[in-house]
């Protein structure tokens, strides 16, 4: 059993949502901003500013940079439509409301044409840190700074494209696994130290500080192929972080051909989220201590 509070606040894993499919083909809601209630406003503040008090020093420059210029304060859960003005100017991004995890190849479409789907609800105040899908505050505190980001914009974009075929090739785990282990987790190297720009991390306080501080995970060079062969936890804190030299790493995966990939890989062997190889560039060597107390 896990101790309450200590899980990642990002559990959106990928089983099939229990929602039906709304009216549109694309799963696309109205935002309904005026409908939040004062409640909802209050659990936005109350995350967005426990998380704007852990980040400076922790999430990336280019994380800070995208929050300072964009229509996003603590009081209020913020306005799809304003975020996506900002964000059409800079990147060409923009975000729509879905009511939660959406089917595979509807989320593949709307990242191929630069629409990041959001969920339109927030998290309870009873679930501060835990939560099954991804809701508003995971989505657009954790994940629309960085669309301002030309290279994760391009990146993300590029998944999308490749998302359909991995499917079709039956390799979409693979290709799942670089987005978790970058988008989601991903740590990255700043003025000789390492800083935050996973959304899965930078939207969770716990995981902030384990992911960065804690003695138990491992900190490992990124590495495309060692990456593609990982398993990765939905459910619990990642026992590897992997850690890019900067942000335009990313554009050079966004042009990679990932087809030659999955035919090496596939007869290579899958790796448990806590191996270490011989080859890894170690930040850190994990103690592996978290995660074994629940064994
Ligand atoms: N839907 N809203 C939403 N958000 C996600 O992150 C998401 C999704 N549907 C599918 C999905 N992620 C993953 O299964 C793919 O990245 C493989
Ligand atoms: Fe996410």
């Amino acid at each position: 059993e896990y101790p309450t509070g200590q899980q990642s606040n990002l559990k959106h894993g990928f089983a099939a949502t229990d929602a039906a499919a709304p009216d549109n083909a694309d799963w696309t809601i109205d935002q309904g901003w005026e409908s939040y209630t004062a409640e909802e406003h209050g659990v936005w503040k109350t995350l967005f500013e426990r998380q704007s008090k852990l980040l400076p020093g922790r999430a990336c420059k280019e994380f800070v940079a995208g929050m300072q210029q964009l229509p996003m304060r603590a009081d209020e859960i913020p306005d799809f439509h304003q975020l996506s003005e900002v964000l059409m100017q800079h990147t060409g991004w923009q975000v729509v409301a879905v009511p939660g995890l959406v089917p595979d190849d509807v989320f593949f479409d709307h990242l191929a044409n630069r629409r990041f789907p959001a969920g339109q609800f927030i998290r309870k105040p009873h679930e501060l840190d835990y939560l099954e899908e991804p809701d508003v505050f995971h989505d657009v505190f954790g994940h629309v700074p960085m669309l301002m980001n030309p290279a994760i914009a391009d990146f993300i974009q590029a998944y999308g494209m490749g998302g359909m075929r991995a499917k079709e090739l039956g390799v979409l785990d693979k290709l799942a696994r670089v987005y978790w282990y970058t988008v989601e987790f991903g740590l990255v190297q700043e003025e000789g130290q390492l800083r935050i720009y996973g959304a899965g991390i930078a939207s969770s306080r716990t995981e902030t500080v384990f992911s960065l501080d804690d003695a138990s995970p491992n900190r490992i060079r990124f590495d495309l192929e060692r990456v593609m062969r990982t398993h990765y936890r939905i459910d619990d804190f990642q026992e590897s972080y992997f850690v890019l030299r900067d942000l335009n790493e990313l554009l050079e995966l966004a042009q990679i051909d990932f087809a030659p990939l999955y035919q090496r890989i596939a007869t290579q062997s899958e790796l448990q989220p806590g191996d270490v190889l011989a080859q890894d560039r170690l930040f850190t060597r994990g103690t592996g201590s978290y995660h074994r107390a629940f064994e």
